[in-house]
């Protein structure tokens, strides 16, 4: 059989969306690696997607579907024919609706996939089921409510801006890690001398590809940002003319705000001495066309979203908005691109049901009542490793009378606590469209390999559960083909027939987002609000953490790791022993006060739970925090409890988003001693 290539997206969480080509082989996937013509991805992947062909054809696939035959969450199962199992959950599914309501019903999925029709599909199956739907706030709901307080619904500015700035400063983001395009083009720019700084909780693999890196408490972005703003407005480097013509509210912010958060008052908050706050502010105004590539990593805190309203006010104090490559990027949106009501079909909803927060999974599956959750669906996303409050989810999954769901690729932690697993095909195996967040392009792909065992993709296993319910529409007779033909065949203001045209083709595609947003500001004022009076708080100011509260000395950080993406990869030996163990780093002062020492097993433990790790002892995290990177599998983990285990399911202020990165905890050494599984 000849080699044959084919272009495809990748369908991971992550900004860049990037193209791939395939080589496939007699019906499989031999290599894959990134599109030299793809705009962004330019020809560069990440570690994880290097051999994309090990996940897709890793022995570890599930490759039918399988009925529970031991206890929840003992992992037995026994196959079953597609036909049993759709069989088996439409009629649990008619006898809870009927006995119940639909809402005891509850779906729950994420970010497996990122391809809007794959991804979405279950949207309308769920709201005619008239199940309880789930609020998708995991990630960075936070970042978004930030900053539309201060600059409503005005777009995001061109990430490729980055490249005429003087100063780039990657804050809350490790984008070795997490944004590999980003890092590239914050390193294009530091070659053509631009300054390149990080401001993070500990030294990242970013901060040692930086200039400049500045280590802060975790939480305190906003408390930094006020200081460097009473810096900036007490040595006089503002452009008044920009604030006069482009802020409202400059005056009450510097009167009833400003004036406490001198540099000396927050350096205790932040971990900077205020000489180190007073220059990162003089050379922040002072530079022509600063760019701030804001993260995620500081909007997971109860002051999430107020963080990113704050850091947010920088540029318009300094008016380094009007220069090109001035400015603050949080993410792109690129909603408007296509119709995506088209898929989701809210209109099969005949009335509202009730809303859960996927950050507390936990307490719905054991405490909310009227109805209680009695099913729980899971697709494309896996609540047992990844939500927060592990215990509680847990207990949850445990429940014998729950009848949980899981279509997955893998027996991830949470498929081992399903009744019935359904497999499900990777990318490779399924056509999609996707559109990304960290840039403007479009793709559209078909299936490259026929899917792997009797895998199905998510569109499909909802179109045969609507066939098992008896529903007769027409929509859930569709194929996916067809459906993501209805998502092109319409033009928007960011694309028009040509370019649906070239994304048939399977190009990959460069949209034009409609407007200017550094001309006009889109908020009712049509100027940047520092003052918005429709806000609980109507000012920036300081706020807490929900971890100062908890009365543990340490702060917590979960971070990324570049070998995985969330609980994704785990699956692959090559990516897990390349971060060898769940690790958990110390600053030696910490350690030596506890008399540990690299290598010892420690157990960190809040109120929520306890955790073991192997220590390592390390410079790279200040004292006061410790920091643990990837969120494992219970499978590779002593204890079988991940970092979720410490983690609760409060909320941030604004987005209702998680918490994740809010804890406090205490360690010690670990009472028994046991092999740590590590090396
Ligand atoms: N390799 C890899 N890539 C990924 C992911 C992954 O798990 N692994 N996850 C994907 C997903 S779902 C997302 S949402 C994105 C997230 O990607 P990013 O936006 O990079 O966000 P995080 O990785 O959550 O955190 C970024 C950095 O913020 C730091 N940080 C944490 N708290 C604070 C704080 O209070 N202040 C400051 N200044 N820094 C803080 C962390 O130490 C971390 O280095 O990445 C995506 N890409
Ligand atoms: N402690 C801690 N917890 C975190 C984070 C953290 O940094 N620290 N990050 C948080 C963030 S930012 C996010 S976005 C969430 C992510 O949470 P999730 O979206 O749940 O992320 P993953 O762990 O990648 O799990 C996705 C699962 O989908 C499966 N899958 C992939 N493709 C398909 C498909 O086409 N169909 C089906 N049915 N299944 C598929 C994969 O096998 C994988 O098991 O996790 C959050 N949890
Ligand atoms: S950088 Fe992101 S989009 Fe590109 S291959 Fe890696 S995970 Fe996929
Ligand atoms: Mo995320």
């Amino acid at each position: 059989m000849p080699t044959t290539i084919h272009r495809s997206v990748c369908p991971f969480d992550c900004p860049d969306a990037c193209g791939l080509l395939v080589e496939v082989e007699s019906g499989r996937a031999l290599k894959v690696s990134g599109d030299p013509d793809h705009p962004v991805t330019r020809g560069l992947l990440c570690p994880k997607m290097q051999h994309y062909e090990r996940t897709v054809h890793s022995p570890r696939r599930l490759t039918t579907p399988l009925l529970r035959s031991g206890a929840k969450g003992a992992g037995e199962f026994r196959p079953i024919t597609w036909d049993e199992a759709i069989q088996r959950i439409c009629c649990r599914w008619q006898g809870l609706i009927a006995q119940q309501g639909g809402e005891s019903i509850l779906p729950y999925s994420y970010a497996g996939t990122m391809g809007l029709l794959q991804r979405n599909s279950g949207h309308p199956f769920f709201y005619k089921l008239g199940a309880s739907r789930l609020e998708r706030t995991i990630c960075s709901p936070a970042k978004e409510a930030g900053w539309k307080a201060l600059m409503g619904e005005t777009p995001a500015m061109d990430p490729f801006e980055i490249g005429q700035s003087d100063l780039v400063i990657l804050w809350g983001i490790n984008a070795v890690a997490t944004s590999i395009h980003a890092m590239r083009d914050a390193q294009d720019a530091r070659r053509k001398g631009a300054r390149l700084w990080a401001i993070d909780t500990y030294r990242t693999p970013t901060c040692d590809a930086c200039d400049e890196s500045f280590l802060i408490r975790p939480g305190s972005d906003g408390a930094l940002a006020l200081a460097m703003m009473h810096s900036i407005v007490r040595e006089g480097l503002l452009d008044r003319d920009f604030i006069a013509a482009n802020v409202l509210g400059y005056d009450e912010f510097t009167s009833q705000t400003l004036s406490d958060y001198s540099p000396e008052r927050i350096s205790p908050v932040c971990g900077l001495a205020p000489e180190v706050i007073e220059r990162l502010a003089r050379e922040y105004a002072r530079a022509w066309a600063p760019f701030i590539r804001l993260g995620s990593g500081l909007t997971r805190y109860a002051n999430g979203a107020m963080n990113v309203r704050t850091i947010s006010c920088l540029p318009a104090l300094t008016g380094a908005w009007q220069r090109p490559g001035g400015g603050i990027l949080t993410g792109t949106s690129t909603g408007g691109a296509f119709p995506l009501q088209r898929v989701t079909r809210e209109d099969f909803m005949a009335q509202p049901t009730r809303l859960v927060s996927m950050n507390q999974l936990g307490s719905a599956l054991t405490e909310l009542g009227a109805p209680r959750v009695m099913s729980l669906y899971v697709y494309h996303s896996n609540p047992a490793s990844i939500a927060p409050d592990q215990n509680a989810v847990v207990r949850g999954l445990l429940r014998e009378e729950l009848f949980t769901v899981v279509h997955e690729r893998f027996m991830t932690d949470t498929a081992r606590h399903a009744d019935i697993v359904l497999p499900a095909t990777s990318s490779l195996e399924h056509p999609d469209l996707y559109r990304c967040y960290g840039g403007y392009h479009a793709q559209r792909c078909s299936a490259v390999i026929p899917p792997v065992g009797e895998s199905k993709s998510n569109w499909e296993v909802f179109s045969l559960l609507a066939a098992g319910m008896g529903w007769n529409e027409p929509f859930f007779r569709q194929s996916a083909e067809e459906l993501i033909e209805q998502l092109l065949d319409y033009e928007t203001p960011w694309r028009d027939s040509a370019v649906s045209e070239r994304l048939r083709q399977g190009e990959p595609v460069l949209l034009t987002p409609p407007g200017d947003p550094k001309r006009s500001w889109l908020t009712p004022s049509g100027k940047i609000e520092i003052l918005n009076e429709r806000e609980v708080e109507p000012l920036p100011r300081l706020l807490a953490t929900h971890a100062e509260g908890d009365g543990f000395p340490l702060r917590l950080q979960s971070a990324a790791t570049p070998y995985a993406l969330n609980a994704s990869f785990y699956e692959r030996d090559d990516l897990r022993s390349r971060q060898t163990c769940m690790e958990l780093m110390m600053n030696p002062a910490d350690a030596g006060q506890r008399g540990l020492s690299s290598g010892d097993a420690v157990t960190a433990y809040n109120q929520l739970g306890e955790v073991g790790f192997t220590l390592n002892v390390t410079d790279r995290v200040p004292p006061g925090t410790v920091v643990t990177e990837g969120v494992w599998w219970s499978e590779f983990i002593p204890a079988g409890r991940g970092v979720n285990a410490l983690t609760s399911q409060r909320l941030t202020d604004g987005g209702r988003g998680s918490t994740l990165y809010d804890v406090a905890v205490e360690v010690g050494r670990t009472g028994v001693e046991r092999s740590t599984g590590c090396g």
